[in-house]
């Protein structure tokens, strides 16, 4: 299988946008082979099939590297309560929230949970999504959140999608471990990381550090299991206040922090020394009515590399669009919109630690996004962004 993009405007996204005006593309085997201007294809790629892009702009597959896409139940009800005045943490508190996702969720069978799954999965498809990050999380106990990551694995077996699995059970204390977060931890928590892990389902480990949930050092054991499994992990920090994961998460060798809103110089710091990704997630900033900005200014400062994710779940971001998050990591976070791009391409491949995609260089997936645009900056300029005319997943075409 071979294939040659060519007259398109190629965002190779190697430094910066790295753009070329009349750019050309070489696929084999799922693989990039060359990339270039469209008259300085070397004579070895003459004989491929051709597809002519007409001036349209190419881009690397979109990376959503943060996402809950798999749930059951709606949380239609908390957003009016919230439009009442009831603030999230209220809410949770309440039992209500993540948790009452997690009934819904335990309700469910497997083929339920993919099927509630599979029209989310269509939509960040549709815009140009190729590699997706899906977290369990909704399930705390051993058995449901086996079966969240299931459900998650099996999506790549039914659409063109490339899955990396996140092991979340350290999402929310449930009922029955009300004030003993700890006994959750070592009773659910690692287990169900053991588990997942000796069934191959899980990638890499995530938690949600925060009053609501679970402090540092309540998950520094599920941080050491991980470790001794060779799992990456990341962290859900700073989201609603300061509580320093952060810096335990940095000092555990994290690939991210998601949220950070309110993470401090110290958390910063740590970050970069570590070079830890921030992943911003502006749609539930949007969603909560936050005010505190994620430190951006200070993130460039000290070279800390931003990622941009949907963070798509019922609860706080609904939203499916990768293009839509870059507008509002703009819009509400001042980010640029190359910056934006290179958050949802190569900083969400490290946010990933992913090495293989992310940009258009040799050696890397064939997984590309053609546009029905002509710039970079037009993905985030439009909210909602350009229409995707067709996409390449593994070199193949599936316009
Ligand atoms: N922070 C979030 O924004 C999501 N999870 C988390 O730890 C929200 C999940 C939900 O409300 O269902
Ligand atoms: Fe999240």
């Amino acid at each position: 299988m071979a294939l040659v993009v060519t007259d398109a405007v190629v965002a190779t996204m190697q430094g910066g946008t790295g753009l070329i005006p009349s750019g050309a593309v070489v696929l084999r085997d799922g693989r990039i082979l060359w990339v270039g201007a469209s008259d300085r294809i070397p004579d070895e790629y003459q004989d491929i099939e051709r597809h002519s892009c007409d001036g349209r702009l190419v881009t690397p597959g979109l990376i959503d590297c943060h996402t809950h896409a798999v749930w059951a139940g709606s949380r239609a009800a908390e957003f009016e309560a919230r439009l009442n005045g009831a603030s999230y943490e209220e809410i949770a508190r309440a039992g209500g929230g993540i948790l009452s996702t997690v009934a819904a969720t335990r309700a469910a069978s497997e083929s339920d949970l993919i099927a509630a799954t599979l029209p989310r999965l269509d939509q960040m498809i549709a815009s140009g999504a190729t590699t997706i990050e899906v977290k369990s999380g909704y399930g705390l106990t051993v058995a449901d959140e086996l079966k969240m990551l299931r459900a998650a694995r099996a999506l790549e077996r039914l659409r063109p999608i490339h899955v990396v699995t996140t092991h979340l059970a350290a999402h929310a204390v449930p009922p029955d471990y009300k004030g003993r977060a700890a006994d959750y931890i070592a009773e659910v928590a690692i287990p169900s990381l053991r588990a997942a892990h000796a069934e191959a389902l899980v990638d890499q480990v995530d938690a949600f550090c925060e009053g609501i949930a679970f402090s540092s050092q309540e998950l520094a054991p599920l941080f050491s299991e991980a470790r001794g499994l060779g799992l990456p992990v990341k962290l859900h920090a700073e989201q609603l206040s300061d509580r320093k994961g952060a810096v335990f998460a940095a000092a555990e060798g994290a690939l991210s922090c998601d949220h950070v809103e309110y993470i401090g110089p110290d958390g910063v710091a740590a970050m970069a020394v570590a070079g830890t990704v921030a992943v911003l997630l502006p749609g539930a900033f949007y969603s909560l009515h936050e005010t505190q900005l994620p430190p951006v200014a200070a993130f460039r400062a000290a070279g800390v590399a931003m990622a941009v994710a949907t963070d798509l779940n019922p609860g706080t971001s609904p939203m499916a669009s990768l293009p839509l998050a870059m507008n509002m990591a703009c819009t509400l976070f001042r980010l640029t919109p190359a910056e934006a791009l290179l958050g949802a391409t190569v900083q969400a491949a490290r946010a990933l630690g992913l090495t293989d995609r992310g940009s258009i260089a040799p050696g890397q997936r064939a997984d590309l996004c053609l546009w029905d645009a002509t710039h970079p900056a037009e993905i985030a300029w439009r909210i909602g962004g350009p229409k995707l005319h067709a996409r390449i997943f593994g070199g193949r075409l599936d316009a």
